[in-house]
Order: C-alpha cells, then structure tokens, then sequence
C-alpha cells in the first residue's frame, strides 16, 4: 500500500459541500481515508480575480499506482460536478496529488511532488496538519520547513 497525500481545493458553489462529496466518492471507489486536515478559507492564488477557495487535504493509503489514481481523481472530479475550466480557473472541486510516498514522477500528464507546494500556503498549512514532518522529496526540505520558510518571506 501506498500512503499519499492529496490536496482538495474548491471555489465554486457549495464549497464545503463539494469537498465532502469529493470524500464521500473517494470512499465509495475503495479509497482508505487515514486523516483529513481541516477546512481553510483561503485567497486566490495565482490567478487572483476568482471567489476565495476552501482548501483541505487528506492522507490516503491505496494500491493504486499513481497513473490510475489520477485517472480515478479526474473521474471524480467530474462525478462532483466539475466543468472544464481555465488554466487557474474557478473550479467546484480540484483533486491534486500532492506526494505518493517519496516517488519523483515528471511526464506531461503527472507531475509528483505537485508543483509548487513550496510556494502555496493553501497547500502547505493543511498539509502540514497531516504531516509536518514529511520530506519532500525533491527539495529534501520536511513540510514544516516549508510552510516555515514561506511565512518568513510573507
Ligand atoms: N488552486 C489553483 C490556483 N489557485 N488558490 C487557492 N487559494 N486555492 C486553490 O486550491 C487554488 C488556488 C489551481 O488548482
Ligand atoms: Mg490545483
Ligand atoms: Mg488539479
């Protein structure tokens, strides 16, 4: 089994709600849920003119190999009501991987750890609810460091 990290994030609707129901499908495809972070409010990155987000993340443990756990995310995506959007864009529920155990995937469909996270507070303060000490892979930096280093520079 692997354990994963995934980021939920939605700015559209019945926030809180969707990122329930975007549980509630994981659970109903066989996903184990071993911990949720809570929910936080939070500002827009990156493309700032959109509605404030409620973001969370959850910890996984699943047989799935990281292909078909995306192909499974997008799937849910949909099922909770996600539309095609822009690059950024207000979305009703995004489901990102954020880390798979302490694999290192870079192919055009699937970057693991997600890009970014050092950058996204969004990401870096519910995940650092789950698993502060966790090493990123690649930065070789725990997400407590992270979250740290990028408060420091706010
Ligand atoms: N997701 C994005 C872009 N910007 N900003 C916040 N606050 N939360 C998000 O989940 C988010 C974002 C792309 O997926
Ligand atoms: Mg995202
Ligand atoms: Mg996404």
């Amino acid at each position: 089994m692997s354990k994963v990290y995934i980021g939920i994030g939605s700015n559209l609707g019945s926030r809180e709600e969707n990122c329930e129901r975007a549980i509630r499908l994981l659970i109903a495809h066989g996903i184990t849920i071993t911990k949720r972070s809570s929910m936080i409010e939070t500002k827009p990155w990156g493309f700032t003119e959109q509605s404030d987000f409620i973001n969370m993340a959850i910890e996984i443990e699943t047989a799935l190999a990281p292909e078909e756990l995306l192909r499974l995310l997008k799937k849910i995506e949909t099922e909770a009501g996600r539309l095609p959007s822009s690059h950024w864009g207000p979305r009703a529920i995004d489901l990102d991987i954020l880390l798979y155990d302490d694999l290192v995937i870079n192919t055009p469909e699937l970057e693991i750890p997600h890009p970014g996270i050092e950058q996204r507070e969004f990401v870096l303060r519910p995940l650092s609810e789950l698993a502060p000490n966790t090493m990123h892979p690649v930065l070789h930096k725990s997400i407590r460091e992270l979250l740290d280093a990028l408060e420091g520079i706010r």
